[in-house]
C-alpha cells in the first residue's frame, strides 16, 4: 500500500481539509424613508440587509448561511396621512386645522369627537354635541344652548325668520 500512495503526486496525498463558508459583516441598509405598507393590522416597514461571501466553502466544508435578511424598520407616525397610528391623537387625513382633528394630528379640537381611525383608516370627525357653543361638522350653527326661536334651533339649524346668526 505505501507504494501505492508514493506513485501519487504530493497534491493528491495531501489530507483535504474541508473550507467553511466565511461571510463578512452585514451591510445594514438604512430603514429611514423607506415606504410604509399596511400589513397585518399595523403599518410596517422592512429593510433589507446584505452580507457577501467571505470565504467559499470548499472540500464539503459548511454551506453559507443565508446572505440577506429582512428587518422590520420603524414607521414614524405622519400627521394627516389616514392612518392613525403611534402617538396621533388622531388623524382625518388631512392637515388642516378646523375640521375636529388638528393639523398635526396632536388635538381633536374643542366641540368635535373623532373615532374610528387606526392603522388602516383615518378617523371621522363630528360635532361633540349641538348646543355646546362650537359649530362643528354637520350643524349650520351652535349658539350654546337647545332653545328653538333663537336664531339657532335645537338642532342647530339655523331658524328662518328675522333672526341671524353670529359667532359660533
Ligand atoms: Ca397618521
Ligand atoms: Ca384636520
Ligand atoms: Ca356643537
Amino acid at each position: 500500500m505505501l507504494g501505492a500512495v508514493d506513485a501519487k503526486s504530493e497534491g493528491e496525498v495531501e489530507e483535504i481539509t474541508p473550507i467553511n463558508c466565511e461571510v463578512g459583516e452585514w451591510e445594514l441598509h438604512p430603514a429611514n424613508g423607506k415606504p410604509c405598507v399596511f400589513q397585518t393590522g399595523n403599518l410596517k416597514c422592512f429593510s433589507s440587509n446584505v452580507r457577501s461571501i467571505a470565504v467559499e466553502p470548499a472540500h464539503g466544508g459548511e454551506s453559507c448561511p443565508s446572505l440577506s435578511e429582512t428587518v422590520e424598520c420603524a414607521c414614524p407616525a405622519v400627521a394627516g396621512d389616514g392612518h392613525k397610528v403611534g402617538s396621533e391623537v388622531c388623524d382625518d387625513g388631512n392637515v388642516e386645522n378646523g375640521d375636529g382633528c388638528s393639523a398635526d394630528g396632536a388635538t381633536v379640537e374643542s366641540g368635535w369627537v373623532c373615532s374610528g381611525g387606526d392603522a388602516s383608516k383615518a378617523d371621522l370627525c363630528l360635532a361633540a354635541s349641538c348646543g355646546d357653543g362650537v359649530r362643528a361638522g354637520a350643524e349650520e350653527c351652535d349658539d350654546g344652548n337647545n332653545a328653538d326661536n333663537d336664531g339657532c334651533a335645537s338642532d342647530c339649524k339655523v331658524e328662518s325668520g328675522e333672526f341671524f346668526c353670529e359667532g359660533g
